[in-house]
């Protein structure tokens, strides 16, 4: 009885998308990066950002995923993120995608992204965001960020991207860790 009751917790559990290397514990040796994710920088000037793992020392050893642009950013629109595609995800379900954020130094908050792409991974045809929002001050306590994305049929990738803009944010700092995608019912 035992058994079959985990099995069924299980089943219950699984619905969700799984996110790779979600509270960033995992760092890939070689590239000192968290592993399990894709970064972007613009081509030849991947000097303009960094993507960290960072030990939280106040989280009890924690790491985190930390986006640092670099303070002699031109001005220049470029969206910075971290990102992977996620498995398990079933058209037509309502995914919250959500993550903790600490910021130091940025003027707005950073982003969570869901992009819904069709076969081609071309075409979009679904798209979400968390709220953009000017900071005044630096999140010194960890603050939530998340947004919900019901999954359009055709779709065959489902992008999240988590990170920041350049603009306003040169020498500015995003720390992030937690990332959790959850079904909405
Ligand atoms: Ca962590």
């Amino acid at each position: 009885m035992l058994i079959l009751l985990s099995l069924v917790l299980c089943a219950a559990t699984s619905q969700a998308p799984q996110v790779v290397n979600a509270d960033f514990e995992t760092v890939d040796a070689r590239s000192a990066t968290p592993s399990g994710w894709l970064f972007t920088s613009l081509p030849g000037q991947s000097q303009l950002v960094s993507y960290q793992s960072l030990l939280e020392p106040e989280a009890n050893g924690s790491r985190v995923l930390a986006i640092r642009i670099a303070a002699d950013h031109p001005q220049q629109q470029v969206a910075y993120n971290a990102h992977q595609d996620l498995q398990g995800f079933e058209a037509g379900k309502t995914y919250r995608v959500s993550a903790r954020v600490r910021t130091r130094s940025l003027q707005s908050l950073p982003m969570v992204v869901v992009q819904c792409l069709d076969q081609s991974t071309q075409k979009p045809l679904g798209f979400a965001r968390s709220e953009q929002r000017e900071l005044k001050q630096d999140l010194a306590e960890w603050e939530t960020i998340q947004t919900v994305i019901q999954v359009p049929e055709g779709t065959a990738t489902l992008r999240l991207r988590i990170g920041i803009p350049a603009e306003g944010n040169a020498g500015g700092t995003a720390l992030i860790d937690d990332v959790q995608v959850a079904e909405v019912p």
